[in-house]
């Protein structure tokens, strides 16, 4: 059958024509939603979407925000030659592209001498990955090189793989899901040259290192070192090449994936750690890592007639610590036994079989977690300001953050509800930045302004991170009450405190009048992307995130150095409780927030085109739910009722004034009437701009570059008169 477009009227009727009907230029849609003739139209916003979806334009800008359609296909859009194409060009003068926000991004970091960060959102699998990989390629590839540091652009681009194998991992919404969020600074020096970075990770999801959900996988590193390391490798590390024979990688049932191929990632990811700096013997020791956790978690317990617990298999236990660099029977010692102090008396108390088994996976998590954060802060001293020259001068920075995106599973745990308050947070500073900011500038600055009503998700913010009200302080007084708690207890707490609150529900609360059926251990959170229930099992064990001590006794002793390095001896000798996870998690994104606000931001939303990962296929339901929830109509109307540029009157005056001869070279007035009398000598219309208090607004990118093109081309003349004035002294 032969296409049938849409078109949508200006009321927003959608109504089917003929494909041939329409133009070329209608084919393609508009490149910036600000041109949609009805801009008020969620219809005509999707179509518009659409149907440069289907041409394989997948970028499209709100004003200066970028959106993105994952093609789920390779596009033949990301070539040297095409970078060449945006380095330098206007925003607006070519085809949307992350290109053209990288190198606008860049610019305005060189001009502006401001630093700047680039925010990805976007729900699970809708391509922010591999959005930030491609910003940093553009940079590694088109910024001018430092001699000094001409490895660097390397390291920061095979930091990427490294990251990517020990902290990703395929799950049912993306084969290379991101299970940490990671905040990368790119530092260039002062001729724009990239010479340092660095990177701050946030809550690796550990428990998938022991648990995986069906239809998914552990992180990618063990598959890989199954799969690609060779005969010799395998055999050191006493592992088998099946997948299969190991508890740890069998839970999800799924030990290949077809868009994957381990073998291959295995050599990069060699070949990237060597790069980065790692020596023979440090990749050895983190390979003996890897693989001690494939084989604890093949360690297995048996129970005594007195119910005490015992390890089943023993010779287990000797690889193990051999692969830890730990005393053997310490080891099986600490997996059986649980050490107390009571009234300053030492006491070995047997652990029963269920507490042995949950010793074992606290031990491997641990392991993992932690040799996790070892590895980003090895690449962090690899990608670190080593020259002094650099490190004595602020380098100018641009921020790149990309997080796990927003989730909901059939089963959501501790894990989703970090996650996706992680995705609160973020959406709560896309708000704060340009929807209310921008709403109030034209406040403060006196211009008239119909008030475009969004949905602010601060309140759900609040609920979740509120200190001694929020969930997240209720979680921690439940894990640190003494007596009995439990995970139930947790979730009655939570109904007595935040039980009225509108954006909670549980099966209790919902008196039937939800519209999914809830169990009596969930609560609902209705977040700014949809509902979600939480299954409260195992959400004080994953916030307590705790070690036995006499387990921590004994890694500490390990010789492997990068494991003594993650197992200090203060830990095991100071008793103050660390803060739980949820606590610290909180804490990490409050200080990124800072970070955040700090700088000047531009966005990348990413849009999933369907849930089946295929190419081609644009599911409106589910680009319509995104749209609303990213809030891009909002954004839109804000955007179109608003001004592309503005700038405090003695900045625009001081650039442009040689453009008129009232102006040139000074303006002995106010500075609003000089404004004014150079705007009306560049013929500006009375619609394409506004003088506020402090600020001239333009309302079209156009007029500021025909403005900036008569500047450039009059600069041969000003640079005489400068030099003729400066003779006359
Ligand atoms: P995510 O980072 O947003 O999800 P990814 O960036 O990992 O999503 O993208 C998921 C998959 O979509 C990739 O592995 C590619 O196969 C494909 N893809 C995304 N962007 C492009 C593109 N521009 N061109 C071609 N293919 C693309 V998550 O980390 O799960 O929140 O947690
Ligand atoms: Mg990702």
């Amino acid at each position: 059958m032969r296409y049938q477009a849409r078109e949508v009227d200006v009321d927003g009727r959608v109504r089917l024509v003929m494909e041939s009907a329409l133009t070329a230029r209608d084919r393609v849609g508009v490149q910036d939603f600000v041109l949609l003739e009805n801009y008020n139209s969620e219809a005509a916003f999707i179509e518009n979407l659409r149907r440069r979806f289907r041409e394989n334009l997948i970028y499209t800008y709100i004003g200066s925000v970028l959106v993105s359609v994952n093609p789920y296909k390779e596009l033949e859009i990301y070539s040297k030659q095409q970078m060449e194409r945006y380095r330098g060009v206007s925003f607006y003068e070519i085809s949307p592209h992350i290109y053209a926000l990288s190198d606008n991004t860049y610019r305005a970091m060189r001009t502006e001498r401001k630093d700047q960060c680039i925010l990805i959102s976007g729900e699970s699998g809708a391509g922010k990955t591999e959005a930030s990989k491609k910003i940093l390629l553009y940079y590694a590839v088109t910024c001018p090189t430092n001699n000094h540091m001409a490895a660097l652009g390397d390291c920061l681009l095979q930091s990427n793989p490294v990251l990517e194998s020990f902290g990703n991992a395929k799950t049912l919404r993306n084969d290379n899901s991101s299970r940490f969020g990671k905040y990368m600074d790119v530092q260039f020096d002062f001729r724009g040259a990239p010479v340092g970075g660095h990177i701050l990770n946030y809550l690796l999801e550990k428990s998938r290192v022991v648990h995986q959900n069906h239809g998914e996988r552990n992180f990618h590193i063990f598959y890989q070192l199954l799969d690609g390391g060779d005969d010799d490798l395998l055999i050191t590390l006493e592992l088998e090449r099946n997948p299969q024979t190991y508890r740890y990688l069998v839970k999800g049932n799924c030990p290949r994936v077809s868009s994957i191929s381990d073998k291959n990632n295995w050599k990069v990811v060699m070949k990237a750690l060597s790069v980065i700096g790692f020596t023979t013997e440090e990749v050895q020791k983190l390979l003996n890592i890897i693989a001690s956790v494939l084989h604890l978690g093949n360690t297995q317990f048996g129970e005594g007639e007195e119910g005490e617990t015992y390890i089943t298999t023993e010779a287990q236990i000797w690889t193990l610590a051999k692969l830890l660099g730990v005393d053997g029977s310490a080891l099986g010692e600490a997996l059986t036994h649980k050490k107390l102090t009571a009234k300053g008396e030492e006491m070995i108390s047997p652990l029963n079989f269920e507490q042995a088994v949950s010793a074992r996976d606290a031990l491997a998590k641990a392991v993992y977690g932690r040799t996790f954060t070892w590895l980003v802060e090895k690449i962090n001293h690899s990608l670190a300001l080593k020259d002094e020259i650099y490190s004595s001068k602020d380098p100018s920075l641009i921020g790149l953050l990309d997080i796990y995106g927003f989730e909901v599973l059939q089963h959501n745990s501790f894990e989703q509800f970090c996650i996706n308050y992680c995705n609160e947070k973020l959406q709560q500073l896309f708000i704060e930045l340009t929807l209310r900011s921008e709403q109030e500038e034209y406040e403060t600055e006196g211009i008239a302004w119909e008030t475009v009503q969004y949905f602010d998700n601060k309140i759900i913010c609040d609920l979740i991170e509120e200190k001694h009200k929020g969930i997240i302080s209720i979680l921690d007084e439940e894990c640190l009450r003494p007596g009995e708690t439990c995970d139930v207890s947790f979730l009655e707490k939570l109904e007595d405190t935040v039980g009225s609150h509108p954006h909670f529900v549980t099966h209790k609360l919902a008196n039937g009048k939800t519209r999914r059926a809830m169990s009596r251990e969930e609560f609902r959170l209705l977040h700014y992307a949809g509902e979600v229930n939480y299954n409260v099992n195992g959400f004080l064990d994953k916030n307590n995130d705790s070690l036995n001590r006499n387990l921590k006794e004994v890694m500490c002793q390990s010789d492997n150095q990068i494991l003594s390095h993650c197992f200090r001896r203060e830990e095991v000798i100071d008793q103050k409780r660390p803060e739980m996870a949820a606590t610290q998690f909180k804490n990490s994104l409050l200080k990124l927030m800072e970070i955040l606000m700090s700088k000047e931001p531009s966005y990348v939303r990413c849009i999933k085109p369907n849930e089946a990962k295929q190419p081609g296929k644009f599911d409106e339901v589910l680009v319509r739910h995104q749209v609303k929830y990213l809030g891009l109509m909002e954004n839109l109307r804000v955007r179109r009722a608003g001004f592309a540029y503005r700038r405090r009157f003695e900045a625009f005056l001081q650039r442009y004034k040689p453009l008129c001869p009232e102006t040139w070279p000074n303006w002995p007035g106010r500075l609003a009437d000089g404004v004014s009398t150079l705007v009306n000598h560049l013929g500006y219309k009375a619609e394409e701009y506004k003088l506020g208090r402090s600020k001239i607004f333009i309302r079209f990118p156009k007029t500021l570059f025909t403005t900036e093109d008569a500047l450039e081309a009059k600069k041969p003349e000003i640079a005489l008169t400068l030099q003729t004035s400066w003779r006359g002294y």
